[in-house]
């Protein structure tokens, strides 16, 4: 059988991500091909753990070697557990932030090393690169907005999670992270411009899909 296709999308917060993988997944499903919406942190019972510790702001402060190794422990948990298997089965995966993630967050966010941060991300996802990585592009202050908006009043810090809490620098060293990433892996990563209306967003990342992955 034919190994499934792997997309992750990436940007910064309230960029659109969780809309457009759901989006995707039933414009695959339309034409026969069924796919597996995934997220990171999380996607596997113990990454659903330490997804809620990693976003909690009850614990305080975490540096960011903490960070990496907390993402990526439950990333490796969830590539051994639910995207390789999905992946040798033929299934395609969506995933909901991937790697790239704690390039831009622990990386340029939190001025993590960069060689750290690459030789965790070789160990833990030897197994399961991206085919296609669509990084959602938005100004940072947009995407906070639309986050904001969202869960207004939810829990502490004003319904944030201590990622969205952090200041706008930090937003936009994300946002240039991820730009940088795009242009120096131009084969696997497509950039989106995420501030159009979610159907016209959905339809640049039909197009991207087609063209990339030859549907
Ligand atoms: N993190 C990390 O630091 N290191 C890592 O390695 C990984 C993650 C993997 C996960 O939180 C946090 O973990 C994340 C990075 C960090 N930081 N934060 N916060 P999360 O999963 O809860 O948050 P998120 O990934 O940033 O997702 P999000 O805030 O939910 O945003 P989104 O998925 O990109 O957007 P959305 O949920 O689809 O849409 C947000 C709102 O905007 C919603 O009300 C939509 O209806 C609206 N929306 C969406 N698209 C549009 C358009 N086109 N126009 C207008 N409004 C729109």
């Amino acid at each position: 059988m034919a190994k499934g296709k792997f997309i992750t999308l990436e940007g910064g917060e309230g960029a659109g991500k969780s809309t457009q993988a759901r989006l995707l997944a039933a414009w695959l499903g339309a034409r026969g091909i069924d796919a597996v919406v995934t997220r990171e942190p999380g996607g596997s019972p113990l990454g659903e753990s330490i997804r809620g510790l990693l976003l909690s702001s009850q614990n305080g402060p975490i540096d960011p070697l903490t960070e990496a190794l907390l993402f990526n422990g439950a990333r490796r948990d969830h590539v051994l557990r639910l995207i390789k298997p999905a992946l040798d089965a033929g299934r395609w995966v969506i995933c909901d932030r991937y790697a790239d993630s704690t390039r831009a967050y622990q990386g340029a966010g939190g001025q993590l090393d960069a060689a750290i941060v690459e030789r965790l991300e070789h160990w833990v996802t030897a197994d399961a690169r991206p085919d296609l990585t669509l990084i959602l592009d938005l100004p940072e202050a947009d995407g906070l907005a639309r986050a904001a908006a969202r869960h207004a009043g939810t829990e502490s810090l004003g319904g944030r999670d201590r990622f969205e809490a952090a200041d706008l620098a930090f937003h936009l060293r994300l946002r240039l992270m991820f730009l940088r990433i795009a242009r120096s892996e131009p084969a696997r990563c497509a950039i989106v411009n995420a501030e159009p209306a979610v159907e016209e967003v959905s339809a640049a990342i039909c197009a991207v899909v087609s063209e990339r992955l030859g549907l």
